[in-house]
């Protein structure tokens, strides 16, 4: 069977872009529309990606070796610190194009479900509603005793600060590599993902699980799948369109023609 029009993947350097006429076709007539975005979707926003060689202080460490609560009970500042300079990143960050076609998009179709990696919030900041956080979100802050959320904190000279309640150290209230997602939120996620006439994944390489088994869940369950990613990542060959591009400029592509 040919693939459909569209799967020769196109390498685009800012080329114009072509949008096959079936996805177009696909998103208009979806009843239900799930993204999954991860940090690639903030890159045009001036957020590293993920995976991104980390920069300056940070060049000698890997994320995933900070993103842990071993790393952060053997030492607690340092990864309160890489967590503090990430959280100025993203407030001096702003949402992008790519950002605001997915809250066009939510407009558009009948049914839509956002599913984020990503910890910035730059999807709600961008106006987008009903945002399902996957791994947490960076400028919330909770207890490391406790795991309960606290709204508010004091940057004392103590590094990281205690929790008011019962003196504990306070965390970022992300997902760690090795700690279980919130339950609700992989099951919004897994949910949507079943249920979905189209399922675009943008942004994201496709390597952290659970959040990289949700397209394949998406195309056993029949759904259309598209890839927007400059890059191929282990979705690309299965998925019926990988749209080579940045997502600030394939999706607001993609609404103009829509
Ligand atoms: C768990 C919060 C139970 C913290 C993050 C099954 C198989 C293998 C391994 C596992 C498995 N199940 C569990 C694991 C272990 C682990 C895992 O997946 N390891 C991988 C790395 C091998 N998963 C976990 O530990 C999860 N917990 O499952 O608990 C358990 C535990 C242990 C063992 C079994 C079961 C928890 C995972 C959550 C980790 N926390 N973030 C923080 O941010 O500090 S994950 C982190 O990665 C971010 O959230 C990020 O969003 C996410 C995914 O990365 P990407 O978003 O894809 O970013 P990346 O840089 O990789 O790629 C960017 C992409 O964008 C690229 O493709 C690039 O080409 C593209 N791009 C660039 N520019 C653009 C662009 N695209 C479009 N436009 C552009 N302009």
């Amino acid at each position: 069977m040919n693939p459909p029009e569209g799967h020769l993947s196109r390498q685009v350097a800012g080329a114009a872009f072509s949008i096959p006429s079936s996805l177009l076709q696909a998103l208009r007539c979806a009843r239900h529309v799930t993204v999954l975005t991860g940090s690639g979707i903030s890159a045009e926003s001036g957020v590293p990606t993920f995976r991104d060689a980390q920069t300056g202080l940070w060049s000698k460490f890997k994320p995933e070796e900070l993103a842990t609560r071993g790393a952060f009970q053997r030492n607690p500042k340092l990864v309160w610190e890489w967590y503090a300079w990430r959280r100025e990143l993203v407030a001096q960050a702003e949402p992008n194009p790519g950002h605001l076609a997915l809250v066009e998009l939510e407009r558009r179709v009948s049914g839509f479900t956002l599913i984020t990696q990503n910890v910035d919030g730059l999807h709600q900041r961008a106006g987008s509603r009903d945002v399902v956080e996957l791994h947490g979100n960076i400028t919330r802050v909770k207890c490391f005793e406790e795991d309960q959320v606290v709204p508010t904190w004091q940057e004392t000279d103590e590094t990281p600060p205690l929790c008011p309640r019962c003196g504990g150290r306070l965390r970022p209230d992300v997902v760690w590599f090795g700690e279980m997602l919130p339950a609700d939120a992989i099951d919004r996620a897994v949910a949507a993902s079943q249920s979905c006439n189209v399922f675009l994944s943008i942004g994201t390489s496709t390597l952290v699980h659970p959040a990289a088994a949700l397209p394949f869940e998406a195309l056993q369950h029949k759904a259309m799948v598209v890839e927007i990613n400059p890059c191929s990542t282990p979705l690309t060959t299965r998925a019926p369109y990988a749209l080579r591009g940045a997502a600030g400029q394939v999706l607001p592509r993609l609404l103009q023609m829509l």
